[in-house]
């Protein structure tokens, strides 16, 4: 077993839930704090040690790490892309102010390591689309967008001025069937197959060629865990990887649905997201990461397709 102590910021998000367990696996059950401003979600209930904590509330969050001896801090709370929209200032202040805190707590208490997820929000409409590299023209369009890339620069800066080993992946939409996304652009490819399972329809608010950088949850968990757990030395990128799967529209995915249920159908009514998916790559390049640290994906449409339906299935008590 591995001596760190982990604590969680937003464990009860959509990524935070599988990777708190995730860890709860390789650090043990009692060296991992999963704490939200929520109540404690319900696949994590008796995993482990459960508090609410505040990503916002540094003194709360610095008592915490000293109470508990905490090492390293992954901080997973944010506004995303959609929900930020809707209120700018709130998302830029959730989303910057955790992490400048935490880059400051992280000093102070000498923490190992922290990770920090940034996202393919930070390119823009000026961003070559397709094999969208790691250093390219950025111009976020969105609010979301903005706090992720300026939070990028400021990990670089507190690991160069301070020696903050902090850590980042360039998530794109993240695919999962345990926990649900909340105020993403990138949702629709989740909530598509909980209509497919249940109502044999879905109306798309993206257009049906909407070509988006994708992943499983599986492959996101272990690249980020992969990531956290390599030599430093390897980690050359203190801004933020680009990490990729695969790139599908909703009319892609419509079809590796058929396969399975062949009376599925979509329509399409683009919202105020569109736009925002309009600013974003559709295929990343994800190079830096793969021969820096070795990260390889494994899930592609059809797999995860095939994931998502039979879990869902049985989630939904309709196997
Ligand atoms: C969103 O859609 O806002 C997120 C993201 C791509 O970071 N899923």
């Amino acid at each position: 077993m591995k001596h760190e102590k982990i604590l969680i910021l937003g464990a009860c998000g959509q990524i935070g839930v599988e990777l708190t367990l995730a860890l709860r696996k390789l650090y043990g059950e009692s060296n991992v704090f999963a704490t939200d401003i929520r109540e404690e979600h319900e696949l994590l209930r008796g995993t482990g040690p459960y508090s609410v904590l505040d990503a916002m509330d540094g003194a709360a969050i610095t008592e915490f790490i000293k109470k508990e001896g905490v090492t390293q801090v992954y901080l997973l709370a944010a506004l995303l892309s959609a929900t930020g929209e809707k209120n700018p200032k709130k998302a830029w202040d959730i989303n910057m102010q955790s992490l400048l805190q935490l880059l400051d707590i992280s000093v102070q208490e000498k923490l190992n390591k922290i990770y920090w997820p940034s996202s393919i929000a930070i390119f823009g409409a000026t961003t070559p689309k397709q094999g969208t590299a790691q250093k390219t023209i950025v111009e976020p369009g969105t609010v979301y967008g903005i706090s992720k890339y300026a939070g990028e620069l400021w990990c670089q800066y507190y690991n160069a001025r301070w020696g903050v080993d902090v850590r980042s992946l360039r998530y794109p939409g993240l695919i999962s069937w345990k926990s649900a996304p909340g105020g993403g652009t990138t949702d629709y490819a989740v909530e598509i197959y909980y209509e497919a399972l249940k109502e044999q329809k879905y109306t798309s608010f993206l257009s049906e060629d909407t070509y988006l950088p994708m992943m499983y949850m599986d492959d996101a968990i272990r690249g980020t865990i992969e990531l956290m757990e390599a030599p430093a030395e390897q980690i050359k990128s203190r801004m933020s990887y680009n990490f990729a799967g695969m790139s599908f529209s909703p009319k892609e995915l419509t079809e590796a649905i058929k396969q399975h249920i062949p009376e599925f159908s979509i329509s399409y009514e683009p919202d105020y997201r569109q736009q925002i998916a309009n600013g974003w790559p559709q295929s990343i390049d994800d190079t830096a990461a793969r021969s820096d640290w070795g990260w390889k994906h494994e899930f592609d449409i059809e797999k995860m397709t095939d994931e998502m339906l039979k879990n869902l299935a049985v989630k939904l008590q309709l196997a």
